[in-house]
């Protein structure tokens, strides 16, 4: 039996960090003044890298510090990571990265990376930890999910894993293994503004043409700060031209800042203030009729429906003057068809967030703003090319319903969305049957889902946790055992398509320690499984020469140039009016909600408001930070140390505090205590805190504890029809501490 180890004795043993390559890079964060003085990288300085091989080169790869993919050139000098920077022939960033991507460094050469497996050697949750060779790490895994399947079927397995290149192979795992139940981040996320869209025109995401738009209005959307590298670079550029952009957020978000017009609205209430606008574009006949009568269905419902809706009664609801209501109604219809209500995207803030999304959808559908100059653009899945896939045998059929309620309490959430916050509800109330085991891949439950207590509590109840991470997250804490991932600089992933070009993700230097390309741990576990003929591939290599057989370019080839252009490949326009709703025609009164017996056309639902010494709590991003993930870089934390809570200055003034003061934060599930951050720009009813913060894993040495989560506070609320989480319906007291 080996040695069994805490936390803070596996991340301090230098003879595990292969300090040469590490400390480097470390010259040069620390010149830049980017590292924090206390970092453990900064402590480690004194090792020297004189056996390195000397030579510059520059490798271009995909960046992974959020979801984006943006293209990078990685410097490497002496086998050494020195500069990131974007690469100019990439669409997704047009050569600029951002705060995150060039922090990317620190994610390879943290010290509290995972550097070879690790198996539990306490009890769940105590930190104590033996270290594992690959074969007895997944020999272990293998063996628990088969005295799973064995004893209780396939379906107590669950498998979760947030969006990512080599997502595609997990889920082939999963359908192998045979298990209906399949997480994803999506109902935490954008499950509101899909199921909108898709219920509306077919499509659940429509592209946005900034660069030829007039007027654009974004519902919460905080293009500057949850950044979606090229869109937020064309926001900017919108800005400068002086189109009107009309921000709708509780909050002075950057995007608000930037904006033409701030509308601070009631929480909750977006709802009232876009069917009065579409009541007055209907009253004053300022819609597109030729566009309307041709490619939609249901116009009549909707005007019905909207009667009751005047800028008046949205006034009473959602605090914009029926005026200003009115007036953007109007600016808004005379722009079209350049005119986007934007479809946003974290747009999981309330129970009535899809009907929100349906009005918005509608709203454009009334302008006629589809596949014109400055409207949306129709779905540009369509439009790219299609790599090789791999040939395996029929999956076997899973057994049993889904433990996320899809679709028996969910009947209209497609399966791939799914609603991880009911399945973790499901684990613990052991209905409709009882989970046994979790593997989760690049996720962090922990605290991505309301109330962090529950999903601990979930954790600890399952026979096996199975989590493949490059650190110690939140979740990763409370696993049997963690497979560790080489830092996306390090490994290969499945090829990017967009449009006509190939893209790939490829290491930047070799893996610095133990570790395996996620590709490579889902082969391998699948071949412990007995499933490997499912995933028939040698290594990475082998598998994306399968995914480029049918384009004449090498692998080499690609390696070397970063993209491959296909040539003569044409964007077809031909499928942009065909609409793949139940009608072929856009809905604005949906089929599958007459269906459900639900009123068809967008309709008013009160969101509920807090009591008296209540307030809304709202959550977003900050552009300096990726979610639940990079709170441990310690060059991020130099920019944004931690989160504060803001509040408005005279809720401040009634408690007595000022910025800085430590308030405590208490909802119906969980209390916190945070520091305040006082300012005018928020709402008086509200208080908002970046997510991300409040890590549990002593693993993560630099971000433990700093700032305070807004999950221990969120309740679990669902939406019926999207799935989505209402992550804005949870209100709380603050008090100073
Ligand atoms: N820097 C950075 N960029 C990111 C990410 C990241 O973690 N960091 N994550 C990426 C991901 S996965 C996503 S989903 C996107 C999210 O991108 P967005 O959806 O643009 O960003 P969020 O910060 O989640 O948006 C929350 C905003 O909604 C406001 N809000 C809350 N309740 C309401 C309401 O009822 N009405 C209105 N109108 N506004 C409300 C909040 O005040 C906040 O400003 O960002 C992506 N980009
Ligand atoms: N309170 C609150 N909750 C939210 C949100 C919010 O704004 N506030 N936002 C919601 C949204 S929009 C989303 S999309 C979800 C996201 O929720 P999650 O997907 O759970 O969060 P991430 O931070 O993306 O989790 C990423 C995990 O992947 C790990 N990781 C990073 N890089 C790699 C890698 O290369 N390989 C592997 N194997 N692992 C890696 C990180 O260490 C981390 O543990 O959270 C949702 N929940
Ligand atoms: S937006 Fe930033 S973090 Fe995300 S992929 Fe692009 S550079 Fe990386
Ligand atoms: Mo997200």
């Amino acid at each position: 039996m080996s040695k069994v180890y805490t936390w803070d004795q596996l991340f301090s043993r230098r003879q595990f960090i292969k300090g040469t390559a590490a400390t480097a890079a470390l010259g040069a964060a620390v010149g830049a003044g980017l590292l924090r003085p206390g970092s453990n990288l900064a402590q480690n300085s004194s090792l020297h890298n004189s056996d390195l091989a000397k030579g510059v080169k520059y490798v271009t790869t995909i960046c992974e510090q959020c979801v984006w993919r943006c293209g990078v050139i990685a410097k490497v000098e002496n086998g050494v990571v020195k500069m990131l920077e974007g690469n100019p022939n990439h669409p997704n960033n047009s050569g600029r990265l951002c705060p995150r991507g060039n922090a990317g460094i620190e994610t390879l050469y943290s010290p509290d990376r995972i550097k070879f497996p690790l198996i539990r050697a306490g009890a769940r949750g105590s930190g104590l930890w033996r270290r594992a060779s690959w074969d007895e790490a997944l020999n272990y895994t293998a063996e628990q999910m088969t005295k799973i399947k064995e004893k209780y079927g396939a379906k107590a397995m669950m498998f979760n894993s947030t969006d990512n290149l080599s997502q595609p192979f997990f889920e082939i795992l999963l359908k192998a293994y045979g298990t209906p139940n399949y997480g994803t981040q999506r109902s935490l996320c954008f499950n509101a503004m899909t199921t909108g869209f898709l219920y509306t025109y077919g499509v659940p995401q429509p592209g946005t043409d900034y660069s030829n738009c007039k007027y654009m209005i974004f519902t919460g959307r905080n293009l500057a700060e949850g950044i979606s590298n090229s869109e937020t670079q064309e926001m900017i550029e919108m800005v400068a031209k002086g189109v009107k952009v009309v921000v709708l957020d509780p909050r002075f978000s950057k995007t608000a800042s930037k904006a033409t017009e701030w509308l601070p609205v009631r929480p909750g209430t977006d709802l009232a203030f876009f069917l009065a606008m579409i009541h007055v574009i209907i009253k004053e006949k300022l819609y597109n009729p030729e566009f309307v009568n041709k490619y939609s269905q249901g116009f009549e419902d909707l005007a019905a429906e909207v009667q009751e809706y005047t800028p008046e009664w949205a006034e009473k609801k959602c605090e914009i003057p029926a005026e200003t209501i009115e007036r953007i109604a109007r600016e808004f219809a005379a722009a079209a068809p350049a005119a986007i209500a934007h479809p946003n995207w974290r747009t999981s803030n309330f129970v009535n967030s899809f009907q929100n999304e349906r009005a918005i959808a509608v709203l454009n559908v009334l302008i006629g703003n589809w596949a014109q100059p400055g409207g949306l653009i129709p779905d540009q899945e369509l439009n790219t090319v299609k790599l090789g896939v791999l040939s395996h045998p029929p999956f076997p059929a899973a057994q049993g319903i889904r433990l996320d309620g899809v679709p028996w309490q969910y009947p209209m959430v497609p399966l791939a969305y799914g609603v991880i916050q009911t399945m973790r509800d499901n684990i613990l109330t052991g209905k409709p049957y009882e989970a046994k085991g979790w593997l989760i891949s690049r996720q962090n439950p922990v605290l991505s889902i309301p109330e962090r207590q529950k999903t601990i509590n979930a954790l600890m109840k399952l026979d096996f946790v199975g989590v493949i991470d490059i650190q110690a997250s939140d979740t990763a804490y409370y696993a049997d055992v963690i497979l560790p991932e080489s830092s996306y600089l390090e490994r290969f992933d499945g090829l990017i398509p967009i449009k006509n070009k190939l893209f790939i993700r490829q290491p930047v230097i070799e893996p610095l320690y133990e570790t395996k390309s996620s590709l490579m741990i889902y082969k391998e576990l699948a071949d412990k499984l007995g499933l490997g003929e499912f995933l028939p591939y040698q290594d990475e290599k082998d598998l994306l020469r399968k995914q480029l057989e049918a384009f004449p370019v090498t692998l080499e080839e690609l390696q070397q140039a970063g993209h491959y252009e296909v040539e003569n490949f044409r964007v077809d326009h031909s499928k942009d009016f065909e609409f793949q709703t139940s009608s072929g025609k856009i809905e604005i009164s949906s089929s599958i909600m007459a269906q459900m017996g639900k009123k068809a056309v967008p309709t008013w639902s009160e969101p509920p408001r807090p009591d008296k010494d209540h307030y809304y709590l709202l959550t977003g991003k900050t552009a300096q930070h990726t979610q639940m993930f990079t709170q441990n870089n310690r060059w991020l934390l130099e920019v944004f140390p931690e989160n504060r809570a803001w509040l408005h200055t005279s809720v401040a003034a009634k408690i007595g505090v000022k910025s800085n003061d430590e308030v405590v934060l208490e909802s119906e599930v969980g209390k916190v205590s945070i520091k305040a951050y006082v300012t005018e720009g928020i709402r008086p009813d509200c208080i908002f805190m970046v997510g991300g913060f409040g890590h549990v894993s002593k693993g993560l040495k630099a971000a433990y504890s700093l700032g305070a989560s807004d999950s221990a506070l969120h309740k679990t609320v669902t939406d019926p029809i999207s799935g989505s989480s209402a992550l804005s319906e949870t209100f709380v007291t603050v008090s100073k501490a």
